[in-house]
């Protein structure tokens, strides 16, 4: 049995409408399900549909959650997004890779022992802020923690704009805790290290019988080369993205991410005698000042540094990169003048 979803459950929303030209409006609005190498999946609020992306569009550019409009047969064209989550690419390519898109809010999951890392809790919270998602801190495994509220009171400490939820992933209570961020067209994903519950909490949203994806490729190869992404409904209303695989976070781009998570030493800076103060030797540098007086901590200040330059020395070699494929398709496109030329001078 295929459940039905209207628009609104999908998470379609009038800044998408808004989108459309008036020769559009005949065109199907789809919510990407699943990509795989060829092909994407994508559900309707008539059904799931298996799509062609359009020439010119490589499903590495589609990310599920993505909304896009669909005559039935090919997705014609991809509608902009509310929010993106997206990571440098593993290996040394400087590429950006999508991650999921119109994603509302990013349950960053630790647990309450020793994966509890302030200075990777600030990297995810970043990433979403960067990506204009809003992270939610989940603390799981309270049960087997003597004093649970300790570490509560150590999340809340990372930001204060940041709801914190103790919440043991393998009781009951799991989509009652997180009711407010799962209502019927709101989108979450789930990161957080190996072993501290994404899966377990994943099940619990979704009910297990979702642990085998609804939503399967069936190419005419055979072959099922999935991204391991997939958009899936939350029992009693919303969308989970079940994004394995983001142990090796990096940051690109997301200058503006860090400088919300660590508004304090961003005002710091700021206050500095010199706009370009590397916080050195510099007179009248502020940062430095607070950090003499106590009243910044140096292990935030050395995560805020090491953040910093790991983002851009990312985006540093991503611009790299874009010159690079630029360089090469001006390349490109030198040798094939040059062919119609000596074509046309026969
Ligand atoms: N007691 C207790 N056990 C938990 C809790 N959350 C997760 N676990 C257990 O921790 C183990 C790892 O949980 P998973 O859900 O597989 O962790 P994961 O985040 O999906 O890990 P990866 O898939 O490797 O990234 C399982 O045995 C869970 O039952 C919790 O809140 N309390
Ligand atoms: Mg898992
Ligand atoms: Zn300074």
């Amino acid at each position: 049995m295929t459940p039905s979803f209207t628009l609104a459950d999908l998470g379609w929303a009038s800044d998408f409408l808004r989108q459309l030209d008036l020769d559009e409006l005949s065109a199907t609005p789809c919510r990407i399900a699943a990509v795989h190498r060829s092909r994407v999946e994508a559900l309707t609020a008539a059904g799931p549909l298996s799509l062609t992306p359009p020439p010119g569009l490589s499903t590495g550019e589609i990310a599920v959650g993505d909304w896009a409009l669909t005559d039935g047969v090919r997705l014609l064209r991809l509608l902009d997004r509310r929010s993106s989550l997206s990571r440098r690419a593993a290996g040394t390519a400087a590429a950006r890779q999508l991650i999921a898109a119109n994603v509302d809010t990013l349950f960053v999951v630790t647990s309450c022992n020793a994966d509890f890392n302030p200075a990777r809790l600030e990297r995810y919270l970043a990433l979403a802020r960067a990506a204009g998602v809003e992270p939610v801190i989940l603390l799981t495994k309270p049960d087997l923690a003597p004093d649970p509220e300790a570490w509560r009171e150590r999340a809340e400490a990372i930001d204060r704009r940041v709801a914190v939820r103790l919440i043991d992933a393998t009781g009951p209570e799991v989509r009652a805790a997180l009711a407010d961020w799962c209502r019927p067209g709101q989108t979450v994903a789930l990161a957080g290290s190996s072993g501290v519950g994404k899966t377990t909490l994943a099940n619990a949203l979704t009910g297990a019988a979702e642990a085998t994806a609804p939503i399967r490729e069936d190419d005419a190869k055979g072959r099922h080369t999935t991204t391991g992404r997939h958009l899936r409904p939350i029992t009693g209303g919303g969308w989970l993205i079940d994004t394995p695989g983001m142990r090796e976070l990096r940051l690109t781009d997301a200058g503006e991410g860090i400088a919300a998570v660590f508004d304090d030493i961003d005002a710091l800076a700021r206050a500095c005698r010199f706009a370009d103060c590397t916080h050195g030797n510099e007179p009248g540098c502020a940062v430095r000042a607070a950090l003499a007086e106590g009243r910044l901590d140096p292990g935030r200040l050395a995560r805020w540094e090491k953040l910093k330059r790991e983002d851009r020395h990312n985006s540093s070699t991503l611009a790299e990169a874009h010159a690079r494929d630029r360089a090469f398709g001006r390349m490109v496109r030198e040798v094939l003048r040059d062919k119609n030329r000596r074509r046309s001078d026969f």
